[in-house]
């Protein structure tokens, strides 16, 4: 078969719904988009432990703490499923952790906000465990295998992450004035970053309509983006906060909101790596690795042991 045949029939499993994998054959493209998207899922996973981990000495009650752990534990799990689903396109663990060590991959924009309260560690939960659910929710449809069905796992986590983040919140709310405000507050912050977390609207989204035609994304990043807006709002009017959005309006007869304009200027500068923590992350994420080299090393030794 000539790779124009091979293309159609590709092609034809994936408009049949069939999902890819390892082993078949598959475009160039469709594996380099696959490896770049995955990898990129992954260093934001095992990013996005940074923030709250700085949090877990100052988690306020015992429960707290623990939820905490649990969640970043899980986000660690994460990380794994998807460094594996990577690797079965066949590439080193080596290489994906290289290029997000050397600034080469990108990870979520979102991870490079600080954390100024304990509301944070609430909003970091409800809004960007909200929209990561959202988007991974749609990426269990996706055509390829590995991902797909580490999907159905890493959703499970994120609903509990997701509630997690909102009972946070909704306490705060319930709690003093000053509380309440740092949830405001946290709200006021995290609002704008997590819209943009989806990416860069249709028309300036340069993987999407190949990956939207091969199902590797399931949605746009624009149709994603408005499921998340309209299922987070009216949680914040539960709980008496305001979305920091003048132009956000409730339109009934499609029960969708309309929302004003998001700041892509800030977003590309982030992802550009001039975001406020984008030197730390990589900083600490570097330490870290360098710290782990001597369990990688005894790893290694104890399968060569176990190879003879
Ligand atoms: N951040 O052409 P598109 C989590 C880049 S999981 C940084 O639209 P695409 C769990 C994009 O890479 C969160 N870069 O790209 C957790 C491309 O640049 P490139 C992560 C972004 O891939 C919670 C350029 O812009 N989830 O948080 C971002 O078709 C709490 C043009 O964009 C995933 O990764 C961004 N936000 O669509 C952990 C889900 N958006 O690569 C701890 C899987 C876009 O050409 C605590 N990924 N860019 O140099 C996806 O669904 C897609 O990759 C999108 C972007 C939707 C993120």
């Amino acid at each position: 078969m000539d790779d124009k045949a091979r293309l159609e029939e590709f092609e034809a499993r994936i408009n049949a719904g069939e999902k890819i994998e390892p082993k078949d054959w598959m475009p160039e493209e469709y594996r380099k988009n696959l490896i770049r998207m995955i990898s990129q899922h992954a260093h934001s996973e095992i990013v996005g432990m940074l923030p709250e981990g700085n949090w877990l000495t100052r988690a306020p009650s015992l429960r707290r703490k623990l939820v905490l752990l649990a969640k970043i534990q899980d986000e660690a799990g994460h990380g794994l499923y998807l460094y594996n689903a990577a690797e079965t396109l066949g590439i080193s663990r080596e290489e994906l952790l290289d290029n997000l060590h050397t600034g080469k991959a990108k990870y979520s924009s979102i991870f490079n906000y600080p954390t100024h309260t304990w509301a944070d560690i609430g909003a970091i939960g409800w809004l960007v465990d909200g929209a990561a659910m959202v988007n991974q929710v749609s990426l269990m449809r996706t055509s390829y295998g590995p991902y797909a069905r580490a999907m159905v796992r890493i959703c499970k986590e994120e609903a509990f992450h997701n509630r997690q983040g909102y009972e946070l919140i909704a306490e705060l709310c319930a709690g003093t004035p000053e509380q309440k405000q740092m949830a405001q507050d946290a709200l006021n912050r995290w609002w704008g970053p997590s819209l943009q977390m989806f990416g860069p609207d249709d028309k300036h989204s340069v993987h999407s309509e190949q990956s939207l035609r091969w199902k590797i994304k399931a949605e746009s990043n624009e149709s994603l983006r408005q499921k998340f807006i309209n299922m987070t709002v009216p949680q914040a009017e539960a709980r008496g906060l305001t979305i920091p959005d003048p132009e956000l309006v409730f339109h009934p007869e499609t029960k969708t909101y309309s929302y004003g304009p998001i700041n892509w200027d800030e977003f590309f500068n982030v992802i550009k790596g001039n975001g406020f923590l984008n030197k730390q992350r990589l900083k600490t994420r570097n330490e870290a690795h360098d710290r782990g080299h001597w369990v990688r090393q005894a790893a290694e030794a104890y399968a060569q042991k176990h190879k003879q």
